[in-house]
């Protein structure tokens, strides 16, 4: 069965909503938890279940994604299988980026050509969740579907953000509207388990994960042109079109991190005692680079702290933070809810020594800093005593070292905070 799959993730349009951590790298490439990257999660998923041809589709290429990719995922002869980018590229046929999500699968379709396979397994490179792919390919081929939506139910102030659809008895969706506004939710209510309902999730929305039938997907691309996205037209014309469209429910623990505000939030949720998103189980595991670094060296007290490889932190304290490879934390240094992404290589000791000589703050974080409600991008030197208060009583803004969204400080990749900096 999953040799008749073929999988797409969707890496991300113009990347502004996660801007600046996209200002130098594609969305995929962007670090998450310490020592992954947004797109280890969709392919492990994928891996998991055994499906191990994929394409990931990005608007545009960065050195991080590439290497990423090619250092991580190695597949023998024998297996057959890949994970290969494609970013939008100009032909003489078509000189425009990819319009959206339907027209950038649109425009990879001939790269799946030479392949043998019955099933488009398509997923958005930007969620937080673990799922079990094979079963909703078999769900797929016992309903006899073309189409399969997953759907997961949501509260009404949620629903706004998502395609919300509504199903017969036998699961088939006989209607979809793409984030209705909350003055037309009411009657797209629909019957769920009672546990849900009790949470108040009565609302299908469609995660944005589809399986199409080769052909199906293939007919309706080209007869619609000009469907740009599968939310905004794709979808909605096929189940005009009275295609076998079903939905495969899921009620696990899936969250969006397309904008800084939940991309900050998943991260920081990952310092719970158990979090919803597990990353230590057998089954399931989350695939990312194999770095050999050495193990983290902690001074200070941490509490719900999560500190990669390579680290060396001699930190006052430290509460609810991600802490990324090979990250240094001076004395004195007081960090809540953050998440540092760490550093790309060490600093040799001549290059600090030096550094410090002549003033200028190396990397990672210095002595006595106060952090709170921030992102600090990979490679930062942040000198000492610098305070970076978050919070919501900072206005939306973006400056040359710093972006603040939603109360959330993000300091830019590489960027240089002298003594005293305050934020
Ligand atoms: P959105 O997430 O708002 O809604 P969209 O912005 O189209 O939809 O993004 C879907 C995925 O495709 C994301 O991973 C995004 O980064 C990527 N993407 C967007 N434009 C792209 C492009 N031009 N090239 C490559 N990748 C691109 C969708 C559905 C909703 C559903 C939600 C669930 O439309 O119906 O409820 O997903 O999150
Ligand atoms: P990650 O650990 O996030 O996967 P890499 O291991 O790819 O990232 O990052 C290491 C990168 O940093 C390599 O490309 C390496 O060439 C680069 N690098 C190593 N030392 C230095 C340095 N002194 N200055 C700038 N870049 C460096």
């Amino acid at each position: 069965m999953t040799n008749d799959v073929m999988s797409i993730i969707l890496g991300g349009g113009a990347g502004t909503r996660l801007y600046p951590l996209t200002r130098r790298r594609s969305k995929p490439a962007v670090p998450l938890a310490g020592k992954y990257r947004l797109v280890d999660i969709p392919i492990s998923n994928c891996l998991n279940a055994e499906l191990n041809r994929i394409f990931v589709l990005t608007q545009f290429n960065s050195a991080s994604l590439n290497k990423h990719i090619k250092n991580t995922y190695h597949f023998s002869n024998f297996d057959k299988g890949f994970v290969d980018i494609l970013a939008a590229e100009q032909t003489p046929d078509n000189p425009t980026w990819y319009q959206g999500t339907a027209d950038a699968v649109r425009q990879c379709m001939h790269h799946l050509e030479n392949f043998d396979y019955k099933y488009i397994l398509i997923l958005s490179g930007d969620q937080l969740y673990q799922m079990d792919f094979k079963k909703m390919i078999q769900h797929h081929i016992d309903s006899n579907a073309e189409i399969s939506i997953a759907t997961i139910p949501v509260k009404a102030e949620e629903a706004s953000d998502f395609g919300i659809l509504k199903e017969d008895a036998s699961g088939a969706i006989t209607s979809f509207t793409e984030k209705p506004s909350q003055a037309v939710l009411p009657p797209w209510a629909s019957e769920v388990s009672e546990e849900m309902k009790q949470e108040g999730r009565i609302y299908l929305a469609s995660m944005g994960i589809y399986i199409f039938n080769k052909d199906v997907l293939q007919e309706l691309l080209n007869n619609q042109p000009e469907a740009a996205d599968f939310g905004k037209q794709l979808i909605p014309h096929a189940i005009e079109s009275k295609r076998r469209i079903f939905s495969y429910q899921y009620e696990g623990y899936w969250t969006d991190i397309g904008n800084i505000h939940s991309f900050f939030e998943a991260n920081i949720r990952l310092t719970d005692d158990i979090p919803p998103f597990n990353l230590y189980d057998n089954a399931n595991t989350i695939y990312s680079r194999a770095r050999m670094l050495p193990p983290a060296k902690i001074s200070g007290t941490m509490h719900k702290t999560m500190i990669a490889d390579g680290c060396i932190i001699m930190a006052d304290r430290l509460e609810r933070v991600v802490v990324g490879i090979r990250t240094r934390i001076g004395k004195g240094t007081v960090i809540n809810d953050a998440y540092i992404m760490g550093s790309d290589y060490y600093q040799t000791l001549e290059e600090i020594e030096k550094a410090q000589q002549e003033g200028r703050p190396t990397m990672g974080i210095g002595e006595n800093c106060v952090i709170s409600n921030a992102i600090i991008d990979k490679n930062c030197a942040i000198g000492n005593g610098v305070h970076i208060n978050g919070g919501k009583h900072l206005a939306d803004g973006d400056f040359e070292k710093y972006t603040v969204k939603d109360g959330i400080v993000v300091v830019k990749k590489g960027s240089v905070l002298e003594d005293g900096f305050s934020i």
